[in-house]
């Protein structure tokens, strides 16, 4: 099949004001009615064309009439009717499968038969498999949903919308209707129905409205709701104040599932939650796990504005909603929790997932210019670095100006379907600023590179900072243009203390929009140490030649929180070189003196430690060498580490893990978290320096766990470190919280774990476990997911038997999910970057999967794998 190519786009020539829908659920068969209101656009003459994919048609009438069978064909995914005119009503009944729907793309079954829900999940394009419809984003309707079904099968009827009306039928039936006051595309459709239990919260808006908040899951899970409640609660109050934005519905409904392709869905007035980023209790979550509720909770809300009242024109422009929810959710975050840890953890992130995805074969612009499956497209590209990028146009137009941009953003484009380039010209007119230079970062695929080089002069006391960048080669765009990047800056003298500008202002951000360019700082006292890039100011990597000393002054005194732990970030790097290279100790030595410097500190946030005592993890390590070894890799981090443990000193560490140990408590307050964050760290140093030791602590500590945080914590240590303790350790976890799906799936993840070439025999054993399936995506996330995507040294064995298993279950997962296979697929990225042994064995296992017949969304990862 041939791409989808942005440079194709066309207006709808059909579009839909209105549609009525009616459901007769069933498990096995539902029955769906749709009576369509069409509009034509006038300037175009084509035959009506409606999207489906394995509908079973039953009946078809326009305008009242039933069609003969000449009169429409129904082919290769696509419905065509003749006859259609402007406001002509088509009515269509089809019959679809919901329990036989593994793809978990369009309606289907959630649990067992007996016991589960049905529910529907439509973007990108599920709604084809539920109706005919014109399925793309730029068609927005009025809906009207209508849900019959049997009463005690399915108590529970919802779609999105306000309710209007509900009752009994015949035989034990009942129905319920809901309609949506607000035009929307059908990705935003989406119903729910079965055996649910809710809890509930009345909410007035800024502007006055009563809402009620419903939350809906499972009976055995309805008492894990609460905290999503409350940070649902949190988040609309946050976009009342952050961005004046209200809710706009009667009733807001959020639903559990543990049957989801990914982490939730922002369905209008009714958002889908994977249990994952819903459910939260002290015994089973861990302190991650709950930030990740609250984003995840603030991030589909806020999607309401963008993406919902505001939605996308084409799937080009996904990163318009997506980039634009990420930093939104970013913001709340911060604001709920630590601003400098989350920009730690935000910008971590990017490295591991965004920066290896510009730099590979899979590599493609936030606003792609073609596709072949458009699922395969909500990437760490689209979604991080497209946030990296309104963080940088928000920087640029401070926050008054960013958020009188957003308010003319919301106000021009309400209830329109809308592209990257509108959102650029609303930010840029409410300042009268051009920011059109900015579109360049919407179509160039790959990280920038940023060379900066710093010229004190004495005797004029100015600084000069040079600046050069240069945008490597990606497949499909061999030349790339400069950039505007915007860099922070603030410049220290030899005592730690910040240089005044020549306005007196402490930082300052100068542009680079050419190739090179020079800034030249007045006035400046002392030859400086500069602080670059404060707070990561653009998605960028950044060298400057820093000796280790000025490293170690930004750690100790940078008073930009990121900044500081990107000063430990680069000593750490170039700690590793040494050891790599065997080129002496020099950053070796100012890093871990240096972090033992801090590790008693007082006033530290123990948080904040935890994270400068980190180094950059594996498979960012990988991303600056070719001939990538992970083993070798793993073993020279785990080295780094090592000497870091044998410089602050085992008596120390020990010492400040029965401190934190004294202040165990089970609260969620961020200093309990920051102790159980640090307390972890510690462990992990100490494994390194006395095993017995740390081990005997970590069985102690798993023992007498208050918290999900610290059980997994003791038994991650115990299991990758190869404990005696271990498997039993397991063994009691596994007993515990056996009846808990989320519980288990970290019991699966932390043995995917293991480092280097005994992962890939536990995986198999695992697999084998009767609680393993790939029909359920948390679980094979858990398992294979974690194995081969965050597990370089167990993934990548030398014999290529890693890539040949993982290459066998993408088949068969294939067969099932193909949105799931494909993001699996994934793990082969970078595989071109291999020392030649693994190269060969990954490249052969990749090519074999490629001569098998495929789905869209695997053939397409696979294919684009190879040709990079
Ligand atoms: N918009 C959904 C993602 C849909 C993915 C479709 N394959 C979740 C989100 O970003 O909020
Ligand atoms: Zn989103």
């Amino acid at each position: 099949p041939s791409p989808i190519r942005l440079a194709d786009y066309r207006p709808p020539a059909w579009t839909v004001s209105q549609i009525e829908l009616e459901f007769d659920l069933g498990i096995d068969s539902t029955e769906v009615r749709s009576r369509l209101h069409l509009r034509r656009d006038p300037a175009q003459h084509v035959p009506l064309r409606l999207d489906g994919e394995g509908l079973e048609l039953i009946a078809i009438t326009l305008d009242g009439q039933p069609l003969d069978a000449h009169a429409y064909r129904y082919q290769d995914e696509v419905l065509e009717v003749e006859g259609a005119s402007d406001d002509s009503v088509l009515e269509t009944r089809v019959r679809v499968r919901p329990a036989a729907n593994t793809a978990l793309e369009g309606l289907y079954l959630s649990g067992s038969r007996e016991q589960g829900f049905l529910l529907t999940q439509c973007e990108a394009e599920g709604f084809r498999h539920v109706t005919f419809f014109p399925d793309r984003p730029d068609v927005l309707a009025r809906y009207s949903v209508t849900l019959r079904a049997d009463r005690a099968r399915f108590p529970v009827l919802l779609a999105g919308g306000n309710p209007a009306g509900a009752g009994e039928l015949p035989d034990g039936r009942h129905w319920a209707r809901f309609v949506d006051p607000y035009p929307k595309p059908s990705y935003l459709f989406a119903l729910v129905a079965g055996r649910l239990e809710k809890i509930e919260r009345g909410y007035r808006t800024a502007d006055g409205r009563d809402v009620k908040l419903v939350i809906w899951a499972e009976p055995d899970v309805i008492d894990c709701c609460g905290y999503a409640m409350d940070a649902l609660e949190r988040a609309m109050r946050w976009d009342e104040r952050a961005y004046g934005r209200n809710f706009d519905l009667d009733v807001f409904h959020v639903v559990a599932t543990h049957d989801f392709n990914m982490g939730a869905m922002e369905n209008k007035g009714l958002n889908i939650f994977n249990a994952k980023y819903l459910l939260a209790d002290p015994d089973t979550t861990t302190d991650d796990e709950y930030r990740g509720v609250e984003a995840v909770i603030g991030h589909e809300y806020f999607h309401n504005w963008s993406g919902n009242r505001v939605t996308c024109r084409d799937w080009f422009q996904l990163s318009l909603k997506e980039g634009l929810t990420v930093f939104r959710e970013q913001q709340f975050s911060a604001d709920m929790n630590s601003a400098p840890l989350k920009r730690i953890d935000d910008v971590a992130l990017l490295r591991r997932a965004q920066f290896p995805e510009d730099a590979g074969p899979l590599a493609h612009p936030v606003r792609p210019s073609q596709y072949s499956e458009i699922n395969n497209f909500y990437t760490a590209t689209v979604y991080e670095k497209g946030a990296e990028l309104v963080r940088m146009l928000a920087g640029r137009l401070g926050s008054e100006g960013f958020r009188r941009g957003m308010d003319l953003y919301f106000d021009r484009n309400d209830g329109r379907a809308a592209t990257l380039e509108d959102f650029l010209a609303a930010l840029g007119s409410a300042n009268g600023i051009d920011l059109s230079p900015y579109l360049a970062w919407y179509a160039q695929a790959g990280t920038p590179q940023l060379s900066a080089a710093g010229r004190y002069d004495a005797a004029t006391r100015s600084y000069t900072l040079t600046l050069r960048q240069h945008t490597p080669a990606t497949p499909g765009q061999p030349d790339k243009r400069a950039l505007p990047i915007p860099v922070k800056l603030a410049l220290f003298g030899p005592d730690g203390r910040m240089l005044p500008l020549h306005d007196g202002a402490a930082e300052q951000v100068v542009v680079l929009e050419q190739d090179e360019q020079s800034f030249v700082f007045p006035g400046i006292e002392h030859a400086p140490v500069p602080s670059l890039l404060r707070g990561f100011s653009a998605p960028v990597i950044l060298d400057y030649a820093y000796a280790p000393a000025e490293l170690a002054l930004l750690l100790t005194h940078d008073t930009d929180g990121f900044n500081r732990w990107e000063a430990a970030q680069q000593l750490a790097w170039r700690a590793y070189a040494e050891l790599r290279d065997g080129s002496g100790h020099e950053a070796l030595s100012v890093w871990g003196d240096t972090l033992a410097g801090l590790f008693d500190q007082d006033g530290l946030d123990p948080a904040l430690l935890a994270d400068l005592l980190t180094p950059p993890g594996e498979v960012e390590l990988a991303e600056r060498e070719t001939d990538v070894d992970p083993a070798r890799i793993h073993a020279l981090r785990q080295a780094l580490q090592r000497e870091l443990a044998a410089r602050i000193g085992a008596h120390v560490l020990a010492g400040r893990y029965r401190t934190l140990e004294a202040q165990a408590s089970d609260a969620l307050d961020a200093a309990s978290q920051a102790q159980r964050r640090l307390r972890r760290r510690v462990l992990e140093l100490l494994v390194l320096l006395d095993a017995a030791k740390a081990q005997a602590l970590a069985a102690a500590q798993f023992d007498r766990a208050a918290t999900m945080t610290d059980r997994l914590a003791a038994l991650a240590v115990l299991v990758r470190s190869g404990a005696p303790q271990a498997a039993e350790a397991l063994e009691r976890y596994r007993t515990r919280h056996a009846g808990n799906a989320l519980a288990l799936d970290k019991w699966f993840a932390v043995q995917a774990q293991i480092p280097g070439e005994p992962a890939l025999a536990r995986v198999r054993t695992l697999q084998a476990n009767p609680k393993f399936t790939l029909k359920n995506p948390n679980r094979v996330q858990a398992l294979l997911g974690t194995w081969a995507r965050g597990n370089p040294s167990g993934f990548h064995r030398v014999d290529g038997e890693g890539y040949r298993f993982l290459a066998a279950r993408l088949a068969e997962l294939d067969a099932l999910n193909p949105q799931v296979a494909a993001r699996l697929a994934t793990a082969f990225n970078g595989w071109q970057r291999l020392e030649p042994a693994r190269r060969e064995q990954a490249r052969a296992a990749v090519a074999e999967l490629a001569g098998r017949r495929l789905s869209r969304n695997l053939a397409e990862i696979v294919g684009n794998m190879l040709k990079g």
